[in-house]
């Protein structure tokens, strides 16, 4: 079966009131809590248990190491309202701790003074490796750690209150970090998260689930970003091997448009949050070793793309045009849509859809920006 995060946290509620599994209940005879504890833009590596080398998150190691950690999880749309949305659609819940951390803006050169070395860092390849860069990552640092003491605190709060063994604990993100070709991209550094999940006797602990079939990843906008309030209506399937999008309305930006009158909060590229390593690449676009990388996270994109995950983890090579691949690009093309028609995805089926017309709620600098009305 394929499962999404979602359709996982569904099956694992539905167990919750099974009682066709009295082995997988602890302390039987008595209802599970959950605390489902999400932090705000965190991609799936930057963990401890996930394998960062700088970063440190005991409390997300310790329900990985005494349950269950999951290194093929992707959120359905890599934005904050519609992946807690999408999480919750069906959730019974007892606590959810959701924190504003990683979330921007971040406190600059927090990193380096919480003791962390820039030099250690796993730059992400699509970004460039520039001191301004290293340190914008180290104080995401501080903050996915700021979001991990609160973890641990409501840990050691249930297993004071003697509840831990009794309650499902799930640690996860909305979508990934708030820098350039990650967050609102469905690249993986925008839609892989980490997740954890540790549930007393019910899972053994020290676990870890590789296993994925397919992920499916929908993205329409994050921010009111282009001319008249449109989005940029894009789909994914990610496999072990490829991740392939369609891009529904290639002529549109993908990052929102270079023109700050064009967007709500007047910035240019508004879909990507502002931040020390989105001024530098848009300073320094023109310089060799930036250009290609800037190019990818700021200009066009064609309607397919195309990434070989063996040879291309960045995914920064679209092999779309390339004919030896469009065999595999056609069965994950047809796959891909063969599921958007069969959840009945108004992109795939050519149907009006209402999203390029909903309202603008959020903050408004320019204040003639306005949306187009709903046709007819
Ligand atoms: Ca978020």
């Amino acid at each position: 079966m394929r499962q999404t995060r979602r359709t996982f946290l569904a099956s694992s509620a539905s167990i919750l009131s099974a009682a066709a599994l009295p082995a997988a209940r602890p302390q039987a005879g008595r209802a599970s809590n959950i605390l489902l504890c999400i932090s705000d833009d965190q991609s799936w590596l930057h963990t401890g248990a996930g394998g960062d080398p700088v970063v440190r998150t005991p409390g997300f190691d310790r329900v990985a190491s005494e349950g269950v950690l999951f290194t093929q999880a992707f959120c359905d749309e890599p934005t904050c309202g519609p992946s807690r949305s999408a999480l919750l659609t069906g959730q019974p819940f007892c606590f959810w701790l959701g924190s504003y951390d990683p979330h921007r803006p971040y406190t600059a050169g927090s990193g380096q003074e919480s003791g962390k070395d820039p030099a250690k860092v796993d730059v992400p390849p699509h970004v460039p490796d520039h001191p301004i860069v290293r340190d914008d990552i180290l104080d995401y640092y501080v903050e996915v750690e700021r979001f991990d003491g609160t973890v641990e605190a409501a840990l050691a709060l249930l297993e004071q209150a003697g509840e831990l063994e009794n309650t499902l604990v799930v640690v996860t993100s909305d979508h990934g970090m708030p820098f350039p070709r990650a967050k609102a991209s469905l690249y993986d550094y925008g839609s892989r998260v980490p997740l954890a999940v540790r549930w007393g006797d019910a899972i053994p602990g020290g676990g870890v689930e590789p296993d994925r079939d397919a992920a499916f990843i929908a993205m329409e906008r994050h921010d009111g970003c282009r001319r008249r309030g449109k989005g940029y209506p894009c789909r994914a399937i990610r496999t072990e091997s490829h991740l392939y999008i369609r891009n529904f309305e290639p002529t549109r930006w993908p990052s929102g448009s270079p023109n700050a009158k064009d967007c709500a909060r007047g910035i240019p590229y508004g879909e990507i949050d502002s931040s020390p390593t989105k001024t530098l690449m848009m300073e320094s676009r023109d310089e060799p070793g930036i250009d290609h990388l800037a190019e990818l996270s700021f200009g066009t994109r064609s309607a397919h793309e195309l990434y070989d995950l063996r040879s291309d983890p960045g995914q920064l090579n679209n092999l779309a045009s390339d004919s030896s691949a469009w065999p595999v690009l056609e069965q994950l093309r047809d796959r891909l849509m063969d599921h958007l028609a069969a959840t009945g995805d108004p992109r795939a089926l050519g149907l009006p859809a209402p999203w390029d017309y909903y309202p603008y709620y959020g903050r408004r600098v320019n204040e003639d920006w306005e949306v187009d009305a709903p046709p007819g």
